[in-house]
């Protein structure tokens, strides 16, 4: 196992779409086992292949404060969505920045589970906003793009501010 690095915005990899995976096998769990330790880690509740640098459909998720919900979504697609919720979100791939986006507050979603097994759930609220946001990431998009053109610039200004201070530091 080994922790993974993460992509930040405004990363032009992060703009990637994500192709379909063909097979599952032991190599894509691997990388799933990978993507877990690297999200709970972090700590984050979700983490898409995007942000890691690789552009298979895949993501992981755990919204429990105690690891016991691990969901495996490989191929996802979102088939019945229903409701809006509004939620304070944040992204790893954001570090620092959190603003409220509209969402679909309940979701069904079809999906390959970790065996490649085809596979039906439905989520809602945090879950299903978390799901939501992983999809978008494997599509190249950040919840960034919701807000306003300015407060994008803003946080990404910010964060190649902290950049340079970090690189600077490491002189
Ligand atoms: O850890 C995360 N928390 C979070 C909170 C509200 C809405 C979405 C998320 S996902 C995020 C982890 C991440 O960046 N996944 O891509
Ligand atoms: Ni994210």
């Amino acid at each position: 196992m080994a922790k993974l690095k993460i992509l930040e915005f405004p990363d032009p990899r992060l703009r990637k779409k994500a192709i379909p995976v063909e097979t599952v096998d032991d190599d894509l769990r691997a990388l799933i086992a990978d993507m877990f330790e690297t999200m709970y880690d972090a700590p984050g509740i979700g983490l898409a292949a995007t942000q890691v640098d690789v552009h298979l459909r895949l993501l992981v998720t755990d919204v429990s404060s105690d690891k016991s919900e691990p969901y495996v979504l490989i191929n996802p697609e979102i088939v019945e969505m229903d409701g809006v919720t509004v939620t304070e979100e944040g992204c790893l791939s954001v570090p620092g920045y959190y603003d409220s986006v509209e969402r679909a507050d309940h979701i069904r979603v079809r999906f390959l589970d970790r065996d490649g097994k085809e596979t039906e759930m439905e989520a809602e609220g945090l879950l299903a906003v978390c799901i939501q946001h992983e999809i978008d990431h494997l599509d190249g998009k950040l919840f960034v793009d919701y807000l306003s053109e300015a407060k994008r610039q803003r946080v990404r200004k910010k964060l190649e501010k902290e950049r340079r201070h970090a690189a600077a530091s490491a002189m």
